[in-house]
């Protein structure tokens, strides 16, 4: 498959040189997960997370010849429950046919929460009540295809983790749908498993000591940094919107910095809404000296360019030249580095700005 969309080898990409081509980790199953609606800003929406975001990504690799593009490797579930709750993942599994026999050929959406003083030590039978519990937004449709594209998307990463494993200094697991916001036990933000975690978790058991994750998406990746946040072996720092403004509202602050064994290995920088690459630089530039001092053996990149300022759905103002500095002050870590894709919804510049930012890295490598 990979093969027939392979073009020759190239030497520059957007002018820059390149000598060391990165591997991308690609699969057509990421179309399984395909919406009707999303439920947005109070209307039922044309989805913004949808398969042709991931196509102007494989599109814009192969244009510039970014190097070779290979298929996942089928890991089976163990390494997802490595991360992942048991019945979290039969729930995600089963939803999409319970849903079917309840309520017919429609998208599964849940519609209330367990908020505050309500019960959550009991999982409900129904499905809805199962949707409820295991969710923390309406925004994130379950499908026919989910479960394909979710344990494809997870493959992705870690095959990817696997090439890094075994010597390859870059690779860019093309990851869709994302993976951030998913914790041990609830999906939501257009997130299932969190793949960017999986592949971390997957490091560790290979033997790798420390793992820094580095979020650069728009929105705060809560899941990863909850995932992580009672251990030292995973550091997690995020640069995002501030969740006082922005999705998922409930976790980004920057008092948040682990806990028990953990404590002093979460980081998060909140920034104001409409900031541009001044701010950012200045917030980078402290975030890749954060993972210096911690010297980690491997890096993960949860890859999002919603930071762009044309996102529909974002309010940063990140211009596509950008994207290179952000890949060159990556490089600076001087690590094996697994970049894994998460959001960026302005479809026409995502393939743009994602393999500006992985050319800038590998360039500056
Ligand atoms: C997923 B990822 C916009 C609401 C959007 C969900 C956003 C999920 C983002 N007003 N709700 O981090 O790119
Ligand atoms: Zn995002």
């Amino acid at each position: 498959m990979p093969g027939e969309f392979l073009k020759p080898w190239y030497t520059s990409i957007y002018g820059m040189p390149i000598s060391k081509p990165m591997i991308t980790i690609y699969s057509q199953d990421h179309r399984y997960q395909d919406a009707q609606f999303e439920l947005i800003d109070g209307k039922l929406m044309p989805p913004y997370e949808k398969p042709s975001r991931a196509e102007m990504v494989l599109t814009q690799v192969l244009d510039v010849g970014l190097g070779t593009v290979l298929p996942p490797k089928d890991f089976g579930l163990k390494p997802i429950l490595r991360v992942h709750d048991p019945g979290f993942v039969t729930f995600l599994q089963m939803a999409w046919e319970e849903w079917v026999v309840a309520h017919g050929q429609y998208d599964a959406l849940p519609l209330n929460w367990a908020t505050r003083t309500m019960r959550h030590d009991r999982i409900p039978e129904s499905i809805d009540g199962k949707l409820s519990y295991y969710s923390f937004d309406a925004g994130t449709p379950i499908t026919s295809g989910t479960w394909r594209a979710i344990t494809s998307s997870a493959n992705v990463a870690l095959t990817g983790q696997e090439l890094v494993s075994r010597g390859e200094r870059s690779v860019f697991a093309l990851c869709r749908p994302p993976g951030h916001h998913a914790a041990r036990d609830f999906y939501g933000g257009y997130c299932f498993f969190n793949n960017a975690a999986i592949a971390a978790q997957a490091f560790r058991d290979a033997g790798a000591e420390r793992i820094a994750i580095l979020d650069v998406d728009y929105h705060h990746g809560n899941g990863t940094q909850t995932i992580f946040y009672d251990r030292a072996d995973v550091l997690f720092i995020s640069i995002h919107a501030h969740p006082n403004q922005e999705f998922p509202f409930f976790l980004g602050y920057e008092d948040e910095r682990g806990i028990g064994n953990g404590k002093g290995y979460n980081r998060n920088y909140p920034l104001g809404l409409g900031i541009d690459w001044r701010v950012y630089q200045e917030v980078l530039g402290d975030a890749t000296r954060c993972i210096q001092n911690y010297s980690p053996d491997v890096l993960v990149i949860s890859l999002g360019v919603d930071t762009f300022e044309h996102d529909p759905i974002s309010k940063f103002r990140l211009k596509t030249q950008d994207y290179q500095w952000i890949g060159e002050a990556i490089a600076t870590v001087d690590r094996p580095t697994l970049f894994v894709m998460e959001g960026g919804y302005a479809v026409e510049a995502i393939g743009v700005n994602v393999v500006k930012l992985l050319a800038g890295f590998e360039n500056a490598a």
